[in-house]
Formats: C-alpha cells, structure tokens, sequence
C-alpha cells in the first residue's frame, strides 16, 4: 500500500528552523505530512517509535487470546475468535507497511521486538486464566484501544492516520464481541457470574495503564500534542475511558474493583483510586507475569515461520523472472 520510493535523503536533512517553523504551520493548518515531505528527525523518530510500539502491541496481543481458541465454548465463539485474532495479525501489517513509510524496515522492526529492544503494550504480559478474560479482554483491552485510537486517525502523520481508520473499525467490533460475552456471562448460572467478576477484578487496573504515565510522567506527551500525533493526553484519556467503562459494569450488574470509585455531579465524572505505578514500570521493564513467556513464543514462531518466509520470497522471485521472460519474449 505504502510502497512509493522514498525521499530518504530529505527526511534525513539535518535541522533546520526555517524548514521547521514551515512543517509546524502545515501541522497547525491540520493538513497531513505525507512520507516524501520534509519532516523534522525527531518527529520522524517519534513515529518510528509509537508506530512500531503499536505493531508490535497488535501481534503479541494475538498471544493470550489465541491460547483461547481451542477452548472457546462453541462453535460461534471459537469462528469469532479466530476471526479476531486474525484481525489483530492484519493490524500489526497495516502498522509495520506504515512505519517503513519513515524508513525502517519490517525486518529491523520486527527483530528489536524480538530481542526485546522495543516494548508493546503493558497489557499483553497478563495471563489470560479463564474463558471470561476473552470477553473482558474485547470489552476493556479493545474499548481502552478505541479510545486511544480514535483521536490517532485524525494524527498529522497521513500513512498512520489512514492505518488506524480500518483498525478502528475493526477494534470496534471487538470491543462488541467481548462485551456480549460478558452480558452472557453475567446474565448466567452464578458461577459464570462469578467468573466474569474474577476477570474484570484482574483486568480493570491494567486495563487503565493502558493508556500510559500520567502526565506528569509522560516524556512525550509535549512534543506529540504540538506536533499534532496525539489529541488528548493520557489522563485525558484515561478518564473518557473510566467514564464510558463505567456505565457498562452497572448495567450488567458487575462491580468495578476500586472503593474509591465515585461519581462527581459537578464535573460529571467518574473519580477513581490511585494506580499502582510501581506495577506499570515493572511490566515495561519485563518483570510482568508474562513477559518472558510472551516473548518466548513470539521467537519460537518467528522461527518456525522461516519456511514460510522464504517460500513466499522464492515465489515472489520465480513470479518476477517469468513475468520478466513474458515481457522479453512480447518484445521480440
Ligand atoms: N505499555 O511518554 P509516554 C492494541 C511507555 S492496544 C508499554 O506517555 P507516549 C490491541 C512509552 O512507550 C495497545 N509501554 O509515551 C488491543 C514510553 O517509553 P519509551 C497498543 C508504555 O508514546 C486489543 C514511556 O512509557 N496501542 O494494540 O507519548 C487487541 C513513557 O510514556 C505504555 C498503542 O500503541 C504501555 N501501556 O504515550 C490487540 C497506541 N504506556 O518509548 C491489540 C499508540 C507508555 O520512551 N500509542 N509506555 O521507551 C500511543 O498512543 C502512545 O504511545 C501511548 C504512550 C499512549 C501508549
């Protein structure tokens, strides 16, 4: 989609205030910068960086979900699963295609998640223990993306603006998924109830580190606001997230685990309790219950993809030659 020749030597020109103040205005003007245009390093960087995060958050979080699809418990649930899963496999390559936009390749990228260079998301290195932690992860991990993701397809950076708008849609009709399966769930036998009030009690406050440090912590909040990749700031976020989360707990009778949890009539919004940071930085540092293991699998498969990846280049090459041949022999 994204394969036009690249203006490498441009992107890499060195800083220049004039060319500078002219890329802020466009951005201030809200048109888009698209890959040949002239762009500062730093915003190049910063993109490589939230791009290539966001990928490799998309293919590692086909991990605990696919641990499900042999469980799920029918056949209308495993067919949706598999489906989303399949989904998420297809975002990290809309994501890779528009990170090599800056200049980078699939195969750098890939490799610094792999020798674990380069994080993903937080959430991803939590254990997927029972079937309702599927539904949760639809409802919370998918709703929490939407709401991060929305404001990204109006991003200044065009090829990543355009990526998430499918991804949105699709992210969507995730979030639907395992919020039904959580109505089912809470409108079951009270076991099942109890089994999706187990998930959300473990899922809820990592669901909320999602959305990054707060802004007081937040190194990159500043320059992505000016620079128009993110709209709103990760407490912003974080609270439209709370807001909209809430609301749908009550409704199908589940209990969100925080005591401090009230609502404000002046401001109208939902006050939560403190989150544990000291969790957060543990998790983005490899300490989490799943990192090692996450990562783990992710080799094993890149490795037992190999054959994969060099028979589709051997075909690719044998297409090339013939069509080649072909064009010869019209010639003649
Ligand atoms: N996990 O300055 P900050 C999905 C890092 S959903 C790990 O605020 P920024 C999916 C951050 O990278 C998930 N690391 O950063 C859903 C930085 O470290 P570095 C993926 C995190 O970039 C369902 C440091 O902390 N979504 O894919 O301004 C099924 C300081 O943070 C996290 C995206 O990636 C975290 N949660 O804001 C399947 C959305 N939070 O890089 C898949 C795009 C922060 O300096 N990304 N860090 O070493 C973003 O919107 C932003 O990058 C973030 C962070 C809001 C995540």
């Amino acid at each position: 989609m994204y394969t036009q020749a690249l203006n490498t030597r441009e992107a890499a020109a060195p800083e220049d205030p004039e060319r500078e103040a002219r890329f802020q205005a466009r951005i201030d003007a809200e048109e888009k910068i698209e890959p040949n245009d002239w762009m500062p390093e730093a915003y190049r960087r910063t993109l490589i960086r939230q791009i290539a995060q966001h990928a490799h958050s998309e293919i590692v979080g086909m991990l605990p979900e696919g641990n499900w699809i042999t469980r799920a418990p029918s056949l209308k649930r495993k067919a949706a699963l598999l489906a989303k899963v399949q989904d998420e496999g297809g975002h990290g390559l809309y994501l890779y295609a528009a990170a090599e936009t800056l200049g980078v390749s699939r195969e750098e990228l890939v490799a610094l998640l792999l020798s674990g260079k380069q994080k993903y998301s937080s959430i991803f290195n939590y254990p997927t223990l029972t079937w309702a932690d599927i539904g949760v992860i639809g409802w919370l991990v998918d709703g929490a993306a939407i709401m991060n993701q929305i404001p990204l397809c109006r991003c200044s950076y065009g090829p990543y603006a355009r990526a998430m708008i499918r991804i949105c849609k699709e992210e969507s009709f995730h979030q639907r998924q395992g919020y039904e399966i959580m109505v089912t769930l809470a409108r079951g036998t009270p076991e099942q109830k109890a089994m999706a009030q187990d998930a959300l009690n473990r899922w809820w406050w990592p669901a909320l580190m999602m959305f990054g440090p707060p802004d007081g912590d937040s190194q990159h909040t500043d320059t992505a606001m000016r620079w128009r990749i993110k709209r709103f700031t990760n407490d912003e976020l974080r609270q439209k997230f709370v807001d909209a989360t809430v609301p749908q707990a009550h409704h199908i009778g589940l209990t969100i685990p925080d005591d401090k949890l009230t609502f404000n009539d002046t401001t109208g919004h939902w006050e939560f309790g403190a989150i544990d940071w000291a969790e957060f930085k543990n998790v983005i540092a490899g300490n989490g219950p799943c990192n090692k293991q996450r990562l783990k699998q992710r080799n094993a498969s890149h490795d037992a993809g190999a054959w994969v990846r060099e028979a589709a280049l051997a075909y690719a090459e044998k297409r090339r030659r013939r069509e080649a041949a072909g064009r010869l022999v019209a010639a003649e």
